[in-house]
């Protein structure tokens, strides 16, 4: 598999390292054929090069629009001389082909980036560079494209050792197409907010200035309608955007089948619908809004766990959006079809499942597999940089093995079960988070407050309002995110009845936090973990 390389075509705008390129390949004996000024710079090294004019026998014209689109050529890259056929054809049209491709395009993303508008811009967008690395890309079998001079040296010790191996030219194909994916996607961004014609929304995005140019290095996928608000302009890109750390897929990548384009909010609550929902072993459903849980269940079925999540906060699951980690199943689907819902994120859907919620219009129907690849590292923005932190991964399995009991009996099974439940779930809703659960399922959250004493107050008090005057904190688990600073926020759910307790521990006043515990005969383990979540 390995393919000598005899001919080269090398059209490049960005010059860099051309001469040490053209250099090494003309010592190994490549014969080179280039461009316009390619070929204008490798002449003025005193390097032997034939023009692609010469090669075509078609002057390039229209403004050097069509230099390299021609059969000449693109037979010459597409030939596939495993082929007898294909060879003898070649050999017929007396045509010669190339087994080595140098292609960077015109600086499209740098162009607009320098504020070119109208023509300007449209003239940067390369057609032919992209046709002979897409064409060659496709024929890695026989030829290598190079795209980035990041490649060269790879490149040059691979032609002088003799030629370019199999495995070589594969993944140069796959860097090629990510390439001519990328600097599409930079076109159509533009095209979106420069040429087609725009509503209200769109025209919004255009005019605060969002532009493709933005500095982000991972692939754009998509210009969103608009960002968190209205008025910011916002889009997507999938992984690479934080550099090669981001491996992996998640929410990003998810498959839509079905309803309208997602939005910026969507993708952060789903992202948020995941991570409580998607770690559960068992058959888990979670119904997030503003990036917080409204409820978090588990069941044997799940569309009972749907059940269970909605019943923890019926009121604030209207226009949320609801991971499942089963296949939604059509009683699953026959529920959530009557409640206003934005987004569904399953692994699967039973078809008739899906043909029903494909009835609704408007919601998104988001099919991601429960095993995503996920990414080792999370990233934030701050003003002036960016924060990485390894991601906070849960360990499958039993958490409570390593769990010290520090007040009142051992939990029995079930409120074992619970209390895994409720420090699982705890972990996905915002700091400083406090989860009330009965029966694998959560029935009060107390999240984001900057205290943990008004989490507390918060979890007891939604526990007992939100679902028709019953009292859900009496004989309900509590877990909190991190250690109770003082005893006053455990109080609170010993005063409204809770059982038992899990909390990291760790707090210089753990003491006064166990004493009332104790005292008030309540079960409490400490995990020696804490789960902040901002
Ligand atoms: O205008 S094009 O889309 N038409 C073409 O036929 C063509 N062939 C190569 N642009 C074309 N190219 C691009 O020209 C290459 O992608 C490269 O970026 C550039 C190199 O041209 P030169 O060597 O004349 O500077």
């Amino acid at each position: 598999d390995v393919v000598p390389v005899r001919r080269a075509l090398i059209s490049l705008s960005d010059k860099t390292d051309l001469e040490v390129l053209a250099r090494a390949l003309a010592d190994a004996g490549v014969e080179l054929v280039s461009t316009g000024s390619t070929a204008a710079s490798i002449r003025s090294l005193g390097i032997e090069v034939t023009d692609v004019a010469h090669l075509t026998g078609f002057p390039e014209s229209l403004g050097g629009r069509v230099k390299t689109l021609h059969p000449a050529v693109h037979a010459g890259l597409l030939a596939d001389l495993r082929l007898e056929d294909h060879e003898k054809q070649l050999a017929e049209l007396g045509i010669a082909p190339f087994e080595l491709v140098v292609v960077n395009l015109y600086p499209f993303k740098e162009t607009i980036a320098a504020g070119a508008e109208g023509n300007d811009a449209v003239e940067q967008i390369d057609i032919g560079g992209p046709a002979m690395v897409r064409a060659s890309a496709k024929n890695f079998a026989n030829v290598a494209v190079v795209v980035s001079p990041g490649s060269y040296p790879e490149v040059i010790a691979a032609v002088r050792s003799g030629g370019t191996s199999l495995a070589l030219r594969g993944n140069l194909a796959t860097k090629a197409f990510q390439h001519t994916a990328d600097y599409d996607a930079a076109v159509a961004a533009w095209f979106t907010q420069h040429v087609a014609a725009t509503d209200g929304a769109n025209a919004s995005a255009a005019d605060s200035g969002f532009s493709a140019s933005v500095t982000v290095t991972g692939t754009l996928q998509n210009v969103l309608r608009y960002g968190e608000n209205a008025h910011q302009a916002a889009a997507i890109y999938l992984d690479g955007a934080q550099g090669d750390l981001q491996s992996g897929t998640g929410i990003a990548q998810a498959e839509q089948l079905g309803g309208k384009e997602m939005s910026y909010n969507n993708y952060t609550d789903a992202d948020a619908a995941l991570r409580a929902a998607y770690d559960f072993a068992e058959p888990a459903v979670a119904i997030i809004k503003h990036a917080n849980p409204c409820g978090i269940a588990s069941a044997a079925d799940i569309a009972e766990a749907h059940r269970k999540a909605h019943a923890c906060d019926p009121v604030s699951a209207y226009g949320g959006v609801i991971a499942a980690n089963r296949t939604v199943t059509l009683a699953l689907a026959q529920t959530v079809k009557g409640i206003f819902t934005e987004v569904i994120v399953a692994p699967d859907y039973e078809p008739a499942a899906l043909e029903l919620l494909q009835t609704k219009k408007n919601l998104r129907i988001l099919k991601l597999p429960a095993d995503f690849a996920r990414a080792p590292y999370e990233y934030r923005q701050i003003s002036g940089g960016v924060l990485v932190q390894q991601a906070d991964v849960f360990p499958s399995g039993a958490l409570s093995d390593e769990w010290q009991l520090v007040a009142g009996e051992a939990a029995d099974a079930a409120t074992l079960a619970d209390l895994e439940f409720a420090w699982r779930a705890c972990r996905a809703a915002k700091s400083n988070a406090i989860l009330l659960a009965a029966d694998q399922a959560s029935v009060g959250v107390g999240m984001g407050q900057v205290n943990r004493v008004d989490s507390c107050r918060l979890a007891v008090e939604r526990a007992n309002t939100l679902a028709d005057g019953a009292e859900r904190a009496r004989g309900s688990v509590a877990a909190s995110d991190a250690f109770f600073p003082f005893a006053d926020g455990a109080q609170i759910l010993i005063d409204a009845g809770v059982k038992a307790i899990v909390q990291p521990g760790g707090s210089i006043r753990d003491d006064e936090v166990v004493a009332a515990a104790k005292a008030a005969g309540v079960t409490m383990y400490v995990t020696g973990e804490r789960h902040f979540f901002h």
